[in-house]
């Protein structure tokens, strides 16, 4: 069995993070170990939520977990509540000899998420740096790369964003939410050595938080059991979408994947 160690946080309510990739990569046959960067009463989508950050926590979590011979074929980083526990994730990092598939959960149409600082940016983008796969959304890839944020990405833009993410030990980067055109929706990647791969579908009218994570989640599980980076997207984009349409409305509750998790299942 394929294990995967999440590093993310933990949302009591919200469905993003932890609380979707430990479903999801159990219901792809994947053993999931979680390390949780902080413990939040919602995500931050909500007004006022209550977070503990774990930051001193992270590294001696992860020591303990080397002295009891934990392995893991990947790991998966998401949402860091602070800078610091960018340097606290570098060190698990390097100490554990997996690759490591970053989505750098900051921010999205353009605006980082609340509480996220500049700061953060630079600390994700070091790290960003040291990840086999980048999984950024549209604005997460301008903001690491310095660029400006467009709603509408042409081909020229992409290339550029992904070869300027694609440096020392990254091998592919795949950025989601990239549209077109108004009416359509999908991701564009590069994997080295291989040239661009990209993929559209049509753009759904309803915007659910956490799906960007769902999308990580699925990634992650079906790189680990082998697929391409063009097939562990394209079967990423296939869940949220129909996440997407299995979700009766958009609230900051969260989407109806649990739905979806059977479909998953039988793509395997
Ligand atoms: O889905 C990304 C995410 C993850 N975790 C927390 C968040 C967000 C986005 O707002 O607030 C705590």
């Amino acid at each position: 069995m394929k294990k995967i160690l999440v590093i993310q946080d933990l949302s009591c309510v919200g469905k993003c993070s932890v609380t979707v990739a430990l479903p999801i990569l159990s219901a792809m046959g994947i053993s999931c170990s979680v390390l949780p960067t902080a413990v939040l009463s919602t995500h931050t989508a909500f007004p006022g939520p209550h977070i503990r950050p774990l930051t001193e926590d992270i590294v001696p979590i992860a020591e303990h977990l080397q002295q009891v011979g934990a392995e893991f074929d990947a790991i998966l980083v998401g949402y860091l509540a602070n800078p610091e526990q960018a340097v606290a994730v570098l060190e698990v990092m390097t100490s554990f000899d997996c690759p490591v598939i970053l989505d750098p959960a900051m921010g999205d149409h353009g605006k980082l998420y609340s509480g996220i600082t500049e700061e953060q940016v630079s600390a994700m983008a070091d790290l960003a740096s040291l990840a086999e796969v980048v999984l950024p959304n549209v604005t997460e890839a301008c903001m690491l790369t310095g660029m400006p944020y467009q709603a509408q990405t042409d081909g020229q833009v992409l290339r550029t964003l992904c070869q300027t993410l694609c440096r020392m030990k990254t091998q592919t980067v795949v950025i989601t939410g990239v549209s077109p055109s108004a009416d359509k929706t999908g991701f564009a990647g590069l994997q080295k050595g291989e040239g661009m791969f990209s993929y559209t579908a049509d753009r759904r009218e309803k915007s659910l938080h956490g799906t960007g994570d769902m999308f990580s989640a699925v990634f992650a599980g079906a790189y680990v059991l082998g697929r391409d980076p063009m097939e562990s997207a394209e079967l990423a984009a296939n869940f949220v979408e129909r996440v997407i349409d299995n979700t009766p409305a958009a609230t900051p509750f969260g989407a109806a994947f649990e739905t979806q998790l059977p479909w998953l299942w039988r793509q395997l």
